[in-house]
């Protein structure tokens, strides 16, 4: 063969290589994208943050392979306040958004676009599966009827619902509109008050409990645990905890497979590792931590069988996994289930202060994980984003415009930073707990707080971070938050305080 005419077939082949159809299939496609959000996940509790008395593979594979963040964070130290703003990219405490009862009804506006409504906009199918936690319907939710508005009205074509928390009663899961399995003759009857119906409470004596719990969890007793609240009927609908990780896996799985030839968001909310701690006796005994370490795991293994179900559709490639969590750590928040006595030497706060409800960096201070085989080239970031930017960053990424002045009102594009092309960060970053606090670089600023806490958390064993005085911390130097240097550096804690109330006041999409 002539010397031209072999450079000429090498050519042909190459290309053809290049060109192959699956290739061409996995990248022409917008990317999918899934969110695996973790419940009260502190920033020490996975191998890949240096946990040792727990080993989570499957987690430590995303890291391994995308961008592994350090000072990324959760919006607030709390529940429904992180999940509203990391759908609607508005910081919660412009909504008064606070940790909700089971039967409050949906706090973010049918008007209000969210993160869901933008994918949706854009060609995307889109579903939330797991803890909602941001209410439903108008005033009381309909348990036995239609229950809307919910997320199918907030841009999402598919829901499979823990309405609230686990711990809270309606014990129930919600498919789209409506109660999973309700037996109409039995209809669910739900109070925050005081008891009704005649199933027994945590309270009476004789009742079989697989946990002890205080005062505020010893409502309605469901599959041998206590909740916060009260509820009759609905005995057919009742979930099993130890279902969960099985059910809520397959309710996913089956959400890709169905919309493997186009593109998807995925919200998916796991209730772990929130009380109660019930794991899958698969789970049972696989840490020396009882059931908040076998609930790691357990975590871990759901993360696992959606990274398989990826591979086997063909989808790992061109689908970006974020991982992250709601809040920091708590050990134990209303049940005796050993999480206290048997910590060992497992940190799960890391090398912070506070946890779950704290103003101290552990309280949003989350592992944070972004994985896109197709795109990332693994690396660890230090950059300080939030979940707030979630929004705009992904708008970036797949071609929205953000039009709506009401729309994603404190989200950053941060997707240089997501995909790990960009430390640089956020100038400034809020973060919320029963006070706010305002991040500069290593700088912490935590607002004073004149109220006293509410009376449960003050029966609880937190460092919640909340003074009459202002605290400011150097975290380059005192991580920990140990040292408060306000009466050291008065001008500097004046200057965050400064910017923390205009923040507050006018909302804004750009770094200052
Ligand atoms: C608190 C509950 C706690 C938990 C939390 C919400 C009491 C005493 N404690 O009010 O157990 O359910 O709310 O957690 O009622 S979160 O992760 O959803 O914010
Ligand atoms: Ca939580």
């Amino acid at each position: 063969m002539k010397k031209t005419s072999f450079l000429f077939y090498s050519f042909l082949i190459l290309l053809s290589v290049s060109c192959s159809p699956k290739k061409e299939d996995q990248t022409a496609k917008k990317p999918n994208v899934i969110f695996i959000y973790v419940d009260d996940l502190g920033y020490g509790d996975l191998s890949c943050y240096g946990a040792t008395a727990v080993q989570t593979p499957n987690v430590d594979a995303l890291a391994a392979g995308g961008i592994q963040f350090t000072d990324a964070h959760c919006s607030a130290s709390t529940c429904t306040p992180s999940r509203y703003s990391l759908l609607t990219g508005n910081y919660a405490f412009r909504n008064n958004a606070a940790i909700l009862p089971g039967d409050a009804p949906l706090i973010i506006n049918p008007e209000q676009e969210t993160i869901a409504g933008m994918f949706k906009k854009q060609g995307y199918a889109t579903a939330v599966v797991g803890k909602w936690h941001l209410g439903l319907g108008n005033g009381s939710p309909d348990w036995n009827g239609v229950i809307k508005p919910g997320p199918l009205e907030v841009g999402f074509d598919y829901s499979f619902l823990i309405p609230a928390t686990a711990d809270r009663v309606p014990t129930v899961f919600v498919e789209n509109h409506n109660v999973v399995n309700l037996d109409t003759h039995d209809p669910i009857t739900v109070s925050y008050d005081e008891k009704i119906g005649s199933d027994p409470t945590g309270m009476e004596d004789e009742v079989f409990l697989k946990m002890i719990a205080d005062k505020q969890h010893s409502g309605t007793v469901v599959n041998g645990i206590s909740r916060i609240g009260y509820m009759s009927g609905g005995h057919s609908a009742y979930w099993k905890d130890e279902d969960f990780p099985v059910i809520l896996t397959k309710k996913a799985s089956n959400f890709i497979s169905s919309n493997k030839d186009k593109p998807f968001f995925l919200y998916f909310a796991l209730p772990d590792i929130h009380v109660p701690r019930a794991p899958n006796e698969k789970f049972v005994g696989s840490t020396n931590m009882g059931p908040r370490g076998d609930a790691i795991v357990q975590m871990d293994w759901v993360t696992g069988q959606i990274m398989t179900k990826l591979k086997e559709l063909d989808l790992a490639e061109n689908t970006i996994i974020v991982f992250s969590s709601d809040n920091g750590p708590i050990l134990e928040d209303g049940y005796a289930d050993q999480a206290l006595t048997n910590i060992g030497s497992h940190r799960p706060t890391g090398n912070f202060k506070g946890g779950k409800y704290s103003a101290y960096e552990a309280g949003t201070r989350v592992p944070t994980i972004v994985y896109w085989p197709a795109k990332i080239k693994p690396s660890k970031s230090n950059a300080l984003i939030s979940q707030v930017d979630f929004f705009a960053s992904f708008a970036k990424l797949i071609g929205a415009k953000i039009e709506n002045k009401e729309t994603a009102v404190d989200s950053f594009d941060m997707l240089d930073e997501l995909l790990g092309k960009s430390q640089k960060g956020r100038q400034y970053l809020i973060e919320e707990a029963f006070t706010m606090s305002i991040r500069k670089g290593n700088w912490k600023y935590i607002a004073p707080q004149i109220q006293p806490s509410s009376p449960w958390l003050a029966d609880k064993n937190v460092l919640t971070g909340l003074q009459e005085t202002p605290q400011l911390y150097d975290l380059s130097k005192d991580p920990a938050e140990k040292h408060n240097l306000v009466s050291k550096m008065p001008g500097k804690a004046k200057i965050l305080a400064l910017e923390l109330s205009k923040i507050m006041k006018a909302p804004s999409r750009k770094q200052q």
